[in-house]
Parts: structure tokens; C-alpha cells; sequence
């Protein structure tokens, strides 16, 4: 009683009552790939991509219906016409070779099953699909067993259930507590999952949006928007890497970073004049911290003014940047979307004379204020403006720019709302429609033209974009970090989920602010960020412009050392990261990743936020708390060698590790390859001679394999020359015989390493002979249960006889 009374209670402040409800389906027809609904007043439409997803889209008037997608889709010409149709009195059943939707006629519902007829998906009956004025809603039925990941950047825990989330892009300057929400992206993609089947549903809709995910333990789960119509896409797994693949395929993967933009980046708000940083280029050289890029914040520019260089703080920019890029340092300069309000500034000159600037109704060009002051916006909607911006890449590229670092691009304002007025219209090409609609938009499409222009400017050179906000296919254009998070041990622990669920929602690309950003760091956390950070896809060290110095070296030699020998670490696998980020930009799936997507039946995994993998056999389990040096880590299932004292550990078990301030723990599991290289400081610096690949057999034979890929790491020719080279790894191993084989699977780009160096970790018996590609050999090292043997890189056989 006290439970149906609470819940509907609840019910009533979340305002579901007050909409309307579908009711009887009046008339339908099934033409090619759309299933047609037809309401008294609204209207759906069932529209079949692919046989495993669909999209519903559902307008309260019909007379309004249209089937454009926000510039996050990129794959929605596909038609999947062989849908069979069986009417009855009570239902409409369309069945694909993998899903079977059944619709209620009398009262619409929409059920979805599997090609078993399990059912996987079901409108929640009292609501279904509705409308309140200009605000559409779903609601769906809660499996108690379900988790729920994705939505992009949200604070909290792995499993987002349980609470309630906002879309709305927010430059949150606030302490990014449990709760904090909304942040500075908006990725409406939310995942079902459960062990038997995950689905994803992508709600392609850029109002300001909801997703309430039982936050007061009602029986369903929901989601609404502000305006425009109900829209949402249906991928089915029914394996969680499936959802995700199927997800990137619709709104486009990350397109392959210049391998570069892997290793190390060194920040600050702000790094001026430019002597100073040619003495920061020095002090990473001479302490032999490897770097790869320099970040500059807005005191380069003249007065914020974006695309110019405060000339007394940098009087030869051009000189400065090819002076950093001859000891491998790039520069990434930062740029706000706010243009100065000055009539004799160029860039504002000729965004009034154009009509670039986003106005209010009546022609009023909007102008509030952000750092430079009063400042005019372009508006992104209209593609004459992009390509305006696009061309402003050039000069900056000409400087020798090779990265943009979007922030401020929610976006931000100094006003009560935090952002541009809702009346603000934007043109988008003769679709006009206010703010409401294109906030979420906005970053997603600047950084849109920021990637296009500086990949025409950049000629054959990959472009890095950096941005703060965004929307969902942000991926397509740019890397994203987490915004502004502080120096506190909790902002080190969130990092972990964010990041995961940032993967989950397409973006592999991702990182925080290394040392926290607002407030001062100290030596301890800055080590324990940079432990982590070693295994962030994106690795910058930033902080704010109060904030003492938190560069590698700023806490003493103690920190130092360590600090420098993780950034060197990560160098060291900078290899294994660019192989991951290829198989990202092709699958989608990303770099880093929850333990659950490699053991999805394992119910440990299902929350685990303190832990992750990077691709999917290197576990790692970061120290989030000061004076810690033990942890508790979960092994999943398998064996897992530590990898630093080679200890062989069986899974299914919790284990406390020690790690003191030196040691992040790094489990490897066992039947698996990890290619590393040397450590070198940028990259570029030198042929790598060798490739270390570093075999961890386990105590149960296997049969293991690795495609490495490779090419140039900076231009396109991988594409348009097929420049690249594919190299498969696989070992067998039984009592008496061990082999390893290599098999070129494409090879069309001159392999860097002379040699291999092959690790076999983990055996229990002595080799007796040994033999490369036929021929005996009698060079190889064997102690502690490890044999090295070095290869050359064309070796096809390897074998080992105990
Ligand atoms: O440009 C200054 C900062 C930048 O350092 C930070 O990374 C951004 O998130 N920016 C926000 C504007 C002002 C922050 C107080």
C-alpha cells in the first residue's frame, strides 16, 4: 500500500499524468522499409535501417511530420524492405530475420523480441508514447535486472540507473560533485543491458532532454525533450559491443588520430610570454620527460580576441612554434567561439557583414558577454559560416598550428543563463528554428568546420581537435576531456566511470584534466592522476591560471622520478594505444573499457567503477586515495599475470595488491600479446629499432592471437594509398611445443623495427631447442620462467621445444 502510494506520488511530480497518451491506431500501411501509424491527431512512423535497428519517430501533430536527423547521424539511408506484416484484430506484428515488433491497435504499445521471441524491449503500458504541449516523452518498462551506461559525460557511478539526467550542454564551473549535472556534453544514447541482451536507444532529438532512469524506483524508465518530435532509433545487441558498433556506424566513428596527439600533452591557463615556453620545451628536454604537445591558453591571444597573438606576449609566434616543433613539441592554441564585439576587428568586421552572427528574431545580432567582453557568435546552423571558419584554420596552420583546442563552445556566456538566449534564431540553412533547438548543436557543429578546415589547411596531415562540448557524434570531429574538474582525490576516482561511459557512448577519445584543473595540486595526487593518466586515451596535464605549478617536475625529484617513468611507460605502449585507436576508428569500441564488456555475464563487473581495461587484456586498477598503497582489485575470469612482478594470479577473485607510490597496479591476462616499444620523447624522435612482444602464456594452453596494425601515424595516405601494414601474432602452446607464428595480412608500408624481441612470460619448463623459421638457433636468454629471443621482422615460424 505505502509503496503504490509513494509511487504514485512520484508519478505525479514527474508530471507523467499530465500528458497525452496515443490511443487507438486509426489506419496503417506498410511501404518498403515503414511501418505508417496513423492517430487522430499524431502520427509514427516504424522506419527499418537494418534488420536489428529501427527508428520511431512519433509526432503529436501530424500535419508536422518529417523525417529529417540532427547532424549526428551520418548512416540513415539504409532501408531494410523484407519485413513481413501479420494483422490481427488486437495487433500489428512486423517481424525482421531479428526482431519481431508487436503493436497494440486499441491502445498503442510497441513490444520488441528477438528472433527466439524473447521479449527484449516493451513500452511501459500506462504511458507508452505521449505529449504535454510542446514536450514529447517515452516511457518504457524497467527489467530489475537491467543496467543502464552511455548518456555520454555524466558524473556518478559505471551503471547510471537510478537517477535522473539532464541534456543540456552546461559550462559547470561548480564542483563536479555525485550529482552535478547537467556537463558541457550531451550524447542522448542510453544502453539497456543485461547479460542475455543489450540494447541501445539513441534519441536523436537536441532539445534540452531527460533521461530518468527510475530515480524514485518507479517500474519504468524515460525519456523526454523540450520540443521537436519523439525520434529515436532502436540498436539491437545482443551483446554490448554489438550496441556500440551498431551505434558509431549510425552517428560515425572517430576518424585516426596522428599518433602525436597519443602521447603526452602539457597545459596551463596559461603558458606566456613566449620565452617562457621556450624554457618549458627546455626543461622537458633536459629532464627527459617525453612530451608531444603544448596547450595555449587564452593569453596568447590579443585581448581574447580569437585568431590573433598578443604581440608583446609573443612577438614571433611563427618562430616559437618551429622552435618547439624541432624538439617534437606541437602546438595546440585554444579558441573560444565568442568573437569581440570591435568594429575594427577583422574577424567581427566580417561576421557582421555577412550575416554570420546568431540574432534574435528581428535582426538583432545577440551580443553578450564572455572573456574579451561583449562578444557576437557565429552561427554554426549555416554552412556558409562553417566554411568561414573552416578558412580561418588556415593562418594558425601557417603558423605551424597543428591542434584547436575548442572550449567555451556550450556555449558559454556570462549571463544568468550560462549560455545564449533561448529567443536567439538560427538560421541552418533556411530551417531556422530558436536556440531551444540548436544549443545542444552548437560545439558539435563548430567542431564540424574546425576538423574540416584544418584537414584542407593541414594538406596531408591528420588533424587533432580538442572540445568541451558537444553532441552525440562529437567523435567525428574531436577528442573530448572532461571540462573543469579540481585537485581533489574524488575528481581522480570519477574519471574512471566517466571515461568508461564516455566509450560506451562512442567517444574513445577522451581524458580529464591530469592534476585537476581548479585549485592547487600536490606531489601525491599528481603522480596517482598521472598513473591513471598513462592509461586515458587522452593524456593532458592542465590546470587553472591560479593554481601553482603542477608540470612533472613542480613537486620535487621524489615525484619526479615517478612521474617521468609512467609518462615514459606510456610511450613504451604507445604502439598497443595507436593499434587500439585503429580498431576504435574502424569498430567503435573503444579504447578504454569497463571490465563488463569483456566479461559481460560476470556480475562483479556490472558496477565496477574503479577499474577498467584497456582494450581487453590489460586491467588496470588506479590508487584514487591519499596514503594508499594497497588496493583491492577484482581479477574477472581467466588468470592474470601482475605486471610487474610476474606473479600468475587466478581470476573470479579479489585480491588485495600492493601499491605503493610508485606502483599503479597493471594486470595482464594471461594468454595474450602486448607489443612495447622503447621509451622515446616524442613521437617521431627516433626509428624504433626493436618491438618488444611480450607473450603471457598461461597455465591452461590456448591458442592467443594480435593484429598489429600500422602506417606513417600522420597523414592520410593510410587511406587514399592504402598505406599500412597488417601483421598477425599467434602462439600455441602445449606441454612440449610452443609456436609462434607471424603472417603479413597486408603489407603495404615499410615496417619501422628491425627486430623483434620476443618475451615469452610465464613458462614452466626450460626451452631445449628453438628453431626461426626452420634453422636452429642458439641465441636466446631464458631465467625466472622467461625466454627472449630476438627475430628479425620477417620471420614467419617460430618454435620451441621443451
Ligand atoms: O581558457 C581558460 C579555461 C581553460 O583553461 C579550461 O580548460 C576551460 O575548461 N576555460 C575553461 C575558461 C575559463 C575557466 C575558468
Amino acid at each position: 500500500m505505502e509503496n503504490s502510494e509513494t509511487l504514485l506520488n512520484n508519478l505525479n511530480e514527474d508530471d507523467s499524468s499530465k500528458y497525452h497518451k496515443l490511443a487507438k491506431v486509426i489506419d496503417f500501411e506498410l511501404v518498403e522499409h515503414q511501418l505508417k501509424l496513423y492517430f487522430k491527431q499524431a502520427q509514427i512512423v516504424i522506419s527499418f535501417l537494418k534488420t536489428d535497428l529501427f527508428r520511431l519517430t512519433m509526432t503529436p501533430d501530424k500535419k508536422n511530420f518529417n523525417l529529417t536527423t540532427t547532424p549526428a547521424i551520418v548512416a540513415h539511408n539504409n532501408k531494410y524492405k523484407q519485413l513481413e506484416m501479420v494483422v490481427n484484430k488486437k495487433l500489428i506484428t512486423i517481424k525482421s530475420s531479428k526482431l519481431k515488433l508487436v503493436i497494440n491497435r486499441n491502445r498503442f504499445s510497441l513490444a520488441v523480441y528477438d528472433s527466439e521471441n524473447n521479449l527484449i524491449h516493451s513500452d511501459y503500458k500506462n504511458f507508452a508514447l505521449g505529449w504535454q504541449q510542446d514536450k514529447v516523452r517515452a516511457w518504457k518498462d524497467l527489467d530489475p535486472k537491467s543496467r543502464f551506461y552511455g548518456l555520454g559525460e555524466k558524473t556518478g557511478w559505471l551503471d547510471k540507473k537510478g537517477r535522473k539526467y539532464e541534456m543540456w550542454n552546461n559550462d559547470t564551473f561548480l564542483p563536479h560533485v555525485t550529482d552535478t549535472d547537467p556537463l558541457y556534453q550531451s550524447i542522448p544514447f542510453l544502453i539497456t543491458f543485461t547479460p542475455e541482451h543489450s540494447y541501445g536507444i539513441y534519441f536523436d532529438n537536441s532539445y534540452r532532454s531527460f533521461f530518468d532512469l527510475s530515480s524514485a524506483g518507479q517500474p519504468y524508465y524515460s525519456f523526454w525533450a523540450e520540443g521537436g518530435q519523439l525520434d529515436y532509433y532502436f540498436l539491437n545487441g545482443p551483446d554490448l559491443k554489438k550496441v556500440i558498433s551498431s551505434y558509431t556506424n549510425l552517428t560515425g566513428t572517430m576518424p585516426l588520430p596522428p599518433k602525436w596527439a597519443l602521447g603526452y600533452h602539457q597545459s596551463r591557463y596559461s603558458y606566456y610570454p613566449q620565452s617562457k615556453v621556450k624554457e618549458l620545451a627546455k626543461e622537458f628536454r633536459q629532464r627527459q620527460i617525453p612530451c608531444d604537445a603544448f596547450h595555449f591558453d587564452i593569453h596568447y591571444m590579443d585581448q581574447y580576441k580569437i585568431y590573433t597573438w598578443d604581440q608583446e606576449r609573443f612577438p614571433d609566434p611563427a618562430a616559437m612554434i618551429s622552435n618547439l616543433q624541432k624538439q617534437g613539441i606541437k602546438a595546440v592554441t585554444i579558441i573560444d567561439p565568442g568573437v569581440k564585439q570591435e568594429p575594427e576587428y577583422e574577424l567581427y568586421k566580417t561576421g557582421i557583414e555577412n550575416n554570420y552572427f546568431c540574432k534574435y528574431l528581428e535582426g538583432k545580432v545577440f551580443i553578450d558577454k564572455v572573456w574579451p567582453g561583449n562578444c557576437a557568435f557565429p552561427d554554426f546552423t549555416q554552412t556558409k559560416v562553417r566554411n568561414w571558419w573552416a578558412e580561418l584554420q588556415k593562418d594558425f596552420v601557417e603558423l605551424g598550428v597543428k591542434g584547436i583546442w575548442n572550449d567555451m563552445n556550450e556555449p558559454a556566456v556570462f549571463n544568468q543563463d550560462n549560455t545564449m538566449s533561448e529567443q536567439v534564431i538560427h538560421q541552418n540553412d533556411g530551417q531556422s528554428g530558436s536556440h531551444k533547438k540548436f544549443h545542444n548543436l552548437y560545439a558539435l557543429l563548430e567542431n564540424m568546420a574546425t576538423y574540416q578546415g584544418l584537414k584542407s589547411a593541414l594538406k596531408n596531415e591528420r588533424p587533432f581537435v580538442l572540445t568541451r562540448a558537444g553532441f552525440a557524434g562529437i567523435q567525428r570531429s574531436a577528442a573530448v576531456w572532461t571540462g573543469d574538474n579540481r585537485s581533489f582525490w574524488e575528481h581522480l576516482k570519477l574519471t574512471m566511470p566517466m571515461l568508461m561511459n564516455l566509450g560506451m557512448s562512442g567517444i574513445p577519445f577522451c581524458g580529464s584534466d591530469v592534476g585537476g584543473f581548479t585549485g592547487n595540486s600536490n606531489g601525491e595526487l599528481l603522480t596517482r592522476w598521472i598513473q591513471l593518466g598513462t592509461f586515458m586515451p587522452f593524456f593532458r596535464n592542465h590546470c587553472e591560471i591560479r593554481a601553482i605549478n603542477q608540470e612533472p617536475w613542480s613537486f620535487g625529484s621524489k615525484y619526479e622520478t615517478i612521474i617521468k617513468k609512467y609518462i615514459e611507460l606510456r610511450y613504451q605502449f604507445l604502439t598497443h594505444f595507436y593499434n587500439l585507436f585503429y580498431q576504435a576508428s574502424k569498430t567503435g569500441i573503444p579504447v578504454l573499457r569497463p571490465l563488463l564488456m569483456e566479461f559481460t555475464t560476470d556480475k562483479n563487473c556490472q558496477n565496477l567503477s574503479d577499474q577498467f581495461l584497456i582494450g581487453d587484456n590489460l586491467l588496470i586498477a588506479p590508487i584514487y586515495k591519499p596514503d594508499t598503497e594497497q588496493r583491492l582489485v577484482y581479477l574477472p575470469a581467466g588468470e592474470w599475470i601482475n605486471y610487474w612482478t610476474e606473479e600468475v594470479l587466478p581470476g573470479k577473485q579479489h585480491i588485495i595488491t600492493e601499491a605503493p607510490l610508485e606502483k599503479l597496479p597493471i594486470f595482464v591476462k594471461a594468454n595474450s600479446l602486448l607489443p612495447l616499444t622503447e621509451k622515446f620523447n616524442y613521437v617521431g624522435e627516433k626509428k624504433l629499432n626493436y618491438l618488444e612482444l611480450n607473450l603471457y602464456l598461461g597455465s591452461k594452453n590456448k591458442q592467443f592471437s594480435y593484429t598489429l596494425y600500422d602506417d606513417d601515424g600522420l597523414s592520410f595516405d593510410y587511406q587514399v594509398k592504402n598505406a599500412y601494414q597488417l601483421s598477425k601474432f599467434s602462439c600455441q602452446n602445449n606441454n612440449s611445443k610452443l609456436i609462434f607464428k607471424q603472417k603479413k595480412i597486408f603489407n603495404n608500408y615499410p615496417q619501422e623495427f628491425k627486430h623483434y624481441k620476443l618475451i615469452f612470460h610465464n613458462l614452466t619448463k626450460s626451452p631445449q631447442t628453438i628453431y626461426i623459421n626452420g634453422k636452429q638457433i642458439k641465441d636466446y636468454s631464458y631465467s625466472a620462467n622467461k625466454l627472449e629471443v630476438s627475430v628479425p621482422v620477417l620471420i614467419n615460424k617460430l618454435v620451441v621445444n621443451f
